[in-house]
C-alpha cells in the first residue's frame, strides 16, 4: 500500500471514530466557543452526559454557546491541563478532586482514605458544606467549580501478580497512584510502593510492570481495558473519588449572564445523571468482568483502616486541610483523626 493511500485510511479511521463519539467537535456558527476537557475514555458516562450536556446548552442558547467535549487526555495529561485551564487555553476543566488538589489542597479531602462509607454520606457532604468550602477555595485560584460534582466511584485494588487481601499483601508492592500527595501518602501508609503515575500513561505502566497493580472504580477499569492486563480485584473501598467542573474564571465570565446561568444549570443536572449511571455500572459490572477473566476478592477493611492510623496518616492529613474543612468532613463522616 502506498503512504498516501495509508495515510487517507488512517485519517478516515479517526476522523469516523471522532465523529460518532464527539459530533460536536465539528465547530458551528457559535459565537462563544469553549473547550471542556478530561482525561477519561469517550465511552464513560462522565462523557457521555457531557456530550449531553453540550448539545443541550447550544439549544438551550441558541446556538450561541458551543461546548467541545475532548475526552482521554487528548488536550494533554493531568498536569498539563490544569495548567491549560489557568491559562485559559482550556475554558472548563472536568477533573478529581485529588488531582486538582496540587493547586487547591483542600479539593482533595473527600479522598481520605476509608473516610465514605456510603453514597448517601458522600453526597451529603459534597452537595452541602464542604462542597461549598472546597468551591470558596477554588474562586481563590481563579477558577469557578459548578456545585454538582461527577462520580468516579469508589476505588478498588487491581492487582496483576497475585490478590491483595490485607495490608500485608501491599507491602513493597509496586502501586500506580495518579500524581497527587494525598494518594502517595495513602498508599505509603499502608505499607506499599507508590509510584505516581500519569492516567493516559497507566496501561502501558502495568503492561511493562512499572507498577504491580492499580486502584480505581470498576467502570473506570471497564472503559480503560485495564481488566486486559491485571485480573485481581479486591474490594477494598479504601476511598470515594469524584470529579469537579472547574472553569477558567476569565473566560467564563466572557458569556452573557444568562448563557452562563444555563451552562451552570446544564452541567448540575448532568452530573446528577452521571451519578446514577456510574453507581448502577459499578453494582453491575463484575459480572461482565469475570467473564473477562478477573477474579474478584472482598477483604476486611479493618485492618487497612487501622494501618493508617497507626502510620499516623488521620492526624497527618488533618493538619494538612485545616481545622475547618477537617470538622465539616467529619461532620458526615464521623470522627477519623
Ligand atoms: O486514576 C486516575 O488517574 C483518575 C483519578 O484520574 C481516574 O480515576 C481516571
Amino acid at each position: 500500500m502506498d503512504i498516501n493511500r495509508r495515510k487517507l485510511i488512517l485519517t478516515g479511521a479517526a476522523a469516523a471514530g471522532a465523529s460518532i463519539a464527539f459530533p460536536s467537535l465539528v465547530w458551528g456558527q457559535a459565537q462563544f466557543k469553549m473547550k471542556c476537557a478530561n482525561i477519561m475514555p469517550a465511552d464513560h458516562p462522565l462523557n457521555i452526559r457531557l456530550t449531553e450536556a453540550s448539545a443541550r446548552i447550544r439549544e438551550q442558547t441558541n446556538g450561541q454557546v458551543e461546548i467541545g467535549i475532548f475526552p482521554s487526555s487528548q488536550l494533554g495529561t493531568d498536569a498539563d491541563m490544569l495548567s491549560q485551564v489557568r491559562a485559559g487555553a482550556i475554558d472548563i476543566f472536568v477533573q478529581s478532586g485529588l488531582i486538582l488538589g496540587s493547586l487547591v489542597p483542600v479539593a482533595a479531602i473527600n479522598g481520605i482514605g476509608f473516610a465514605f462509607s456510603d453514597y448517601a454520606k458522600v453526597w451529603q457532604a459534597m452537595d452541602g458544606p464542604l462542597g461549598k468550602n472546597i468551591q470558596a477555595a477554588f474562586l481563590k485560584s481563579n477558577l469557578i467549580a459548578f456545585d454538582k460534582m461527577w462520580d468516579n466511584g469508589f476505588r478498588q485494588v487491581l492487582s496483576s501478580s497475585k490478590p491483595i487481601r490485607t495490608p500485608d499483601d501491599l507491602r513493597a508492592f509496586k502501586i500506580r497512584v495518579p500524581p497527587s500527595p494525598l494518594w502517595t501518602s495513602l498508599f505509603k501508609s499502608l505499607g506499599s510502593a507508590p509510584v505516581s503515575i500519569p492516567w493516559a500513561e497507566t496501561y502501558s505502566a502495568l503492561q511493562t510492570r512499572m507498577a504491580d497493580g492499580i486502584e480505581n472504580a470498576l467502570a473506570t477499569i471497564y472503559f480503560s481495558k485495564m481488566y486486559e492486563i491485571s485480573k485481581y480485584v479486591s474490594y477494598t473501598n479504601h476511598m470515594w473519588d469524584g470529579f469537579w467542573t472547574v472553569a477558567n474564571r476569565k473566560s467564563f465570565e466572557s458569556l452573557p449572564a444568562s448563557s452562563r446561568d444555563i451552562v451552570v444549570k446544564v452541567f448540575n443536572e448532568a452530573a446528577v445523571k452521571q451519578r446514577t449511571d456510574v453507581e448502577k455500572l459499578n453494582g453491575e459490572l463484575a459480572g461482565n468482568l469475570a467473564t473477562k477473566g478477573v477474579q474478584f476478592t472482598k477483604v476486611d477493611r479493618a485492618p487497612f483502616q487501622e494501618k493508617l492510623r497507626h502510620a499516623g496518616f488521620y492526624g497527618e492529613w488533618k493538619r494538612r486541610m485545616g481545622d475547618e474543612a477537617w470538622s465539616l468532613l467529619e461532620a458526615t463522616t464521623g470522627k477519623l483523626a
